[in-house]
């Protein structure tokens, strides 16, 4: 990060996975960027300001010059368009290596996050935020088993990653969506295992993680019932 006042990328959110996503792929840019350290239900997406940058009151948050984005996804998949891309980093050259890349990010937005991993967030470790949903979270825990697994064998590339030697956002997400489902102690297939491992050794990765969780990952990020 920069120490110039001109900064002309500014992310707003800490302490979450989603985030992590954004800070994981400034740092796979080398970008330099201002961090608004803000957190989730502490009041400060609720503000007037904040909900001006974006009205569903949620980080991420990006902004570069006039253009704010919020969706973690919407947001790596802008930054792989705009700006420069390292030696051996995958942005999708052709229409079809693009398509595959948006097809595995959708997959683990949709299939993952939404219906599998923030389900089981909503009903169990924030059950007094959202309520209790005992079948719903066994439910979205058998769905994320039958979808990780199927996403293994759909991973039948040269390797290492999801696009064969190149990394590209579809590895941010997944590997950020093995990470969440690790911390709540859902089992995924060795194949997945090995992959998160190598995304883990990333200087990206490693750098990303300590600035999304300054102060160490927090309970609230861990399945309470288990
Ligand atoms: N689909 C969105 C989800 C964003 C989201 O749910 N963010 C959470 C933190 S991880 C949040 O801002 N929650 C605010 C609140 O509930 O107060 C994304 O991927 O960016």
């Amino acid at each position: 990060m920069s120490g110039d006042n001109e900064y002309k990328i500014m992310v707003w959110g800490v302490e979450s996975g989603r985030c992590m996503r954004v800070y994981w792929m400034a740092e796979e840019l080398s970008l330099d960027y201002q961090i608004i350290p803000i957190t989730s239900r502490s009041g400060e997406t609720l503000t007037a300001d904040f909900s001006t940058l974006n009205p569903v009151q949620k980080i991420p948050v990006f902004k570069y010059g006039e253009t704010i984005i919020s969706e973690s996804a919407a947001i790596i998949m802008y930054m792989a368009d705009k700006f420069p891309l390292p030696e051996g980093f995958c942005g999708g050259k052709t229409p079809e290596l693009k398509a595959i890349i948006s097809q595995w990010c959708f997959f683990v937005m949709t299939e993952l996050d939404a219906h599998s991993l923030y389900l089981i967030r909503r009903h169990d470790s924030l059950r007094e935020v959202y309520g209790e949903a005992p079948e719903a979270v066994a439910s979205a825990e058998e769905y994320f088993t039958k979808q990780i697994n199927a996403a293994a064998e759909k991973m039948t590339g040269d390797g290492p990653y999801i696009m064969g030697s190149s990394f590209s956002i579809a590895d941010i997400l997944l590997t950020s969506c093995l990470d969440w489902a690790v911390a709540y102690q859902l089992q995924i297939p060795p194949k997945m295992e090995t992959y998160r491992a190598l995304a883990h050794d990333r200087e990206g990765y490693q750098k990303a993680l300590k600035i999304t969780y300054p102060n160490g990952i927090p309970a609230t990020m861990l399945r309470s019932s288990k």
